[in-house]
């Protein structure tokens, strides 16, 4: 279904930032918002305290609507949920997980809740418990993924449910969202995009990481493990791609990948650290502010439709 994604969640662009654990922060969350896509503050690196102390700081920063991610593999989900209520956080978005827990306190508070699935199955289960839209995100994306590429996702989970469907995965400019527009989709998520943005915090060697990186240079770890992790291929990524060969036990993988991703993000670790990243970053190739960056994607994305409208003439 082609639903109005911008009338549901109060913004100006059908552009919404993934979310990135120990990147996302206010500061770029508030930066996306204020430019009128949907900002989303990460909180895979936070307890309910350190997300309570986001939320407000991001409060302080921005007066349009946000959204806030709960990974649900976090040990700390319970705790965030309880805060996102407290707080009354607009928007809520899930990722790494199938159920979710405290879905009716969310409903019941008045926030919108989109869930980030990786299948139909999944997509439908989430339909029928009334959440408001759903992320369709292929395993182009950067982090934690599924198995299914967007183009065979999105408009197979288009299909299945009738609520919104968003996007996610392998996007990063104006024909990325035209592609997806084409499959069904009704806004657009991107990550690796936003990653390189000026307010992204992020250790400036991560950008430029991200800026040199050439199509072939994720691959996914933790494919054994049952969590596969779409990173940039380095001694970090080669080290644990090797135990999995040797059939190491989870807990000597779990204690290679243990704060990785801090390493990468805030040390600038670009070889020891966990450097997330979606396939598309051989896309993106400048360093530009939120705003230049979501009004240069809608720029290119509406010459692309309108061009398009015009070819069946
Ligand atoms: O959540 C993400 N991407 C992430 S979370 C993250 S933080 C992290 N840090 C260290 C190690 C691992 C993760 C980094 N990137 N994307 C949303 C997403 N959700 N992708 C796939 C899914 C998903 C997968 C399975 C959603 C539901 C699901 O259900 C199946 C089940 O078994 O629960």
């Amino acid at each position: 279904m082609y639903g109005n994604i911008c009338e549901l969640l109060g913004i100006e662009y059908p552009i919404i930032q993934g979310a990135m654990a120990w990147i996302s922060n206010p500061e770029l969350v508030s930066a996306v918002s204020n430019a009128g896509g949907l900002g989303v503050l990460a909180t895979g690196h936070l307890d309910g305290e350190g997300c309570r102390k986001a939320i407000r700081r991001l409060k302080e920063m921005t007066d349009r609507p946000y959204a806030v991610n709960i990974m649900l593999l976090s040990t700390f989900a319970d705790e965030i949920a309880k805060v996102v209520c407290e707080e009354r956080v607009p928007v809520i978005t899930t990722g790494a997980g199938s159920t979710i827990t405290h879905l009716k306190a969310f409903q019941e508070m008045g926030a919108k809740v989109i869930p980030v699935i990786p299948s139909v199955a999944i997509a439908k289960r989430f339909a029928k418990e009334g959440v408001n839209a759903v992320v369709a995100e292929g395993t182009e994306s950067g982090g934690h993924v599924g198995k299914t590429t967007t183009m065979a996702l999105v408009p197979q989970v288009v299909d299945a449910v009738d609520i919104p469907v968003i996007a996610a995965g392998g996007i990063a400019d104006g024909r990325g969202m035209a592609a997806a527009t084409m499959l069904g989709a009704s806004a657009f998520q991107l990550g690796t995009r936003f990653l390189v943005a000026k307010e992204c915090t992020v250790h400036p060697n991560y950008k430029q990481r991200i800026l040199k990186a050439k199509d072939i240079d994720t691959t996914t770890t933790g494919l054994s493990t049952g969590h596969p992790v779409r990173v940039i291929r380095n001694k970090m990524a080669r080290a644990y791609e090797a135990l999995e060969r040797e059939n190491a036990p989870a807990e000597k993988l779990e204690e290679l990948g243990k704060g990785a991703l801090r390493k990468a993000v805030t040390d600038g670790d670009m070889e020891n650290g966990s450097v997330m990243s979606g396939q598309i970053a051989g896309l993106v190739s400048k360093e530009q502010t939120a705003k230049e960056i979501i009004e240069e994607l809608y720029k290119e994305y509406t010459s692309i439709m309108k061009n398009a409208v015009n070819l069946m003439r």
